[in-house]
């Protein structure tokens, strides 16, 4: 049969005419492939251009949060892509197992080994979660990984605040914990890749960077090409570290420039606006929030006093004078007794409380005993009281797990009320404010609210090949969104696994957590003064 025949839109110059039929097929035909083509590349935009995990988190999923992690997963171009857990190789153990030790460890293990298929984020952040839980097999299988496939050199568009916290900040971890060299090599590498991202006009660093290029800019979406705070606000640790390790002290002055820029600049009513222009140096929109876009900013300010052994006394002030001001205009107690944080927009609150929102219970705590003027023990009744709401937003749902955000309008309280606000996507914040709180109470109630995490997270997210976010946890039965974040590795176990720990499992004394959950040790005083 020739070839011809079997082409049936192919010019047949030997035959005598085409058919009116023909004809109109090969226009048809021509038609559907430009068609086809136009949808191709709307696809394509939508899935590979650097903003388009903005756009999709934004359409589909969640729209406020600066949750990067799709980032992560589309700028780096090769990592992550997030584990899709339903269609992974079966591990029939549980996370009760958690707590008898061995058959997590089977099912991390096979987290482990399809994340090897996938590279980079999950392994990099779950490398320290390996160590702390004894599972050296697969961190020395993780570890070879890192050595032989953890590259930087490429085309890439990233986010640096999301690069910051889960590769350099794990990679930090797993060297100050393992002692192997390449992970203080690979650390220091990638830290130098960042360094870029700060050539601004105020140093203010972009949100975005293309590795190769160097070219950085931020989320067209930011309040005038603001940066963000919980982004430029969240590099202090990793970098104070990476010039511990490699000699140099040019990260150090980097982030030590972010605080020069913030000290200069007027905060109304004492707080942070979540939007900075790194050109002009000026606030963009007056937005507040403790939640998404500023949450772990004040983390860091606080955290950069304990990490240099409380030598740092700028952060000190800076974190118990932010703490003041959110004190005063952020948060409230709803009608019902329960106390919450507000966002501000322009001097009018919100009241809605995220659960990224949650983490300052812990923060809170971990700060308790240094504050200023807090002689009575407000502050650690403040966390304690921030932890009862946070877990009331669980208690308050089918699934026993807290909404992505909840409300206290409209004649509820810790409920949410919109549809894109009822998924829960593995996130730690809650847990991990239980697990400072029963450090410093030691109050029976935190473990047993952390175990009605645990049992819910069996019931409702566990699936065939590890464990899924749900789309709505007021429902009965459980829609999986088929995404297991990396930071459920990094951060969610870890923090139920220290949970159940004794508290000399990375005493606070002399280690701090970074925003991941990625532990750094304190630089010693001697260090420190050394240094100066
Ligand atoms: C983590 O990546 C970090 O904790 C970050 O600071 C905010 N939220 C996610 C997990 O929810």
């Amino acid at each position: 049969m020739p070839v011809a025949s079997l082409l049936p839109f192919t010019a047949t110059p030997n035959r005598k005419s085409a058919s009116p039929t023909s004809f109109r097929l090969t226009e048809k035909f021509i038609l559907l492939l430009v068609f086809s083509g136009f949808i191709t590349l709307c696809f394509g935009a939508i899935f590979f251009l650097p903003d388009s995990s903005k756009l999709l988190s934004g359409v589909f999923f969640r729209s406020s949060s600066v949750e990067a992690e799709t980032s992560v997963h589309l700028n780096l171009g090769f990592p992550l892509r997030v584990l899709t857990p339903k269609v992974c190789i079966c591990c029939s153990h549980g996370l009760f197992a958690l707590f008898t030790g061995f058959s997590l460890r089977q099912g991390i293990r096979v987290h482990i080994s399809k994340a090897l298929s996938l590279k980079g984020a999950t392994i990099v952040d779950a490398l320290d979660t390996l160590y702390i839980m004894e599972m050296y097999d697969e961190f020395e299988a993780a570890t070879e990984w890192v050595e032989s496939n953890l590259d930087f050199n490429m085309n890439a568009e990233i986010s640096v605040f999301e690069v910051n916290i889960r590769f350099v900040g794990g990679l930090l971890s797993a060297y100050y914990l393992s002692g192997k060299e390449v992970f203080r090599r690979k650390a220091v590498e990638l830290g130098e890749k960042l360094l870029p991202a700060f050539k601004t006009p105020t140093g203010i660093p972009w949100a975005l960077l293309n590795l190769k290029s160097g070219i950085g800019r931020n989320w067209p979406w930011a309040s005038g090409g603001s940066s963000i705070l919980a982004e430029y606000g969240t590099l202090h640790l990793e970098f104070m570290h990476l010039s511990e390790l490699s000699g140099r002290p040019d990260f150090a002055e980097k982030v030590m420039n972010i605080r020069k820029v913030l000290n200069r600049l007027d905060k109304p009513q004492g707080l942070y606006p979540n939007y900075l222009n790194p050109n002009s140096g000026q606030w963009g929109q007056h937005h507040v929030s403790v939640g998404g876009l500023g949450d772990s900013f004040y983390e860091y300010l606080l955290k950069a006093w304990l990490m240099s052994d409380k030598t740092d006394e700028e952060g000190k002030k800076l974190y118990y004078d932010a703490l003041q001001a959110i004190e005063k205009n952020l948060i409230r107690k709803s009608s019902g007794g329960l106390t919450y944080i507000a966002e501000w927009k322009g001097g009018l609150l919100e009241h809605k409380m995220g659960h990224l929102t949650c983490f300052a219970g812990g923060m809170i705590a971990l700060g308790a005993d240094g504050g200023p003027d807090d002689k009575t023990g407000h502050q650690m009744e403040l966390a304690a009281e921030i932890a009862r709401t946070c877990h009331e937003s669980y208690a308050r749902t089918s699934m026993k797990l807290g909404p992505e955000a909840f409300r206290f309008d409209g004649g509820v309280e810790a409920i949410a009320t919109r549809q894109n606000e009822k998924y829960f996507i593995l996130r730690p914040e809650v847990i991990e404010t239980y697990m400072y709180m029963w450090r410093f109470t030691h109050d029976p109630k935190y473990r047993q609210w952390g175990w009605e995490a645990v049992q819910a997270l069996e019931k409702y997210c566990r699936v065939e090949g590890g464990y899924s976010g749900v789309r709505d946890v007021y429902a009965n039965t459980p829609n999986h969104d088929d995404v297991q974040q990396s930071f459920y590795l990094a951060e969610t176990l870890k923090y139920l696994y220290l949970l159940f720990s004794d508290d000399d499992h990375l005493p606070f004394e002399h280690w701090v957590f970074n925003t991941e959950a990625h532990p750094l040790p304190v630089i010693k005083k001697q260090n420190v003064e050394i240094r100066h």
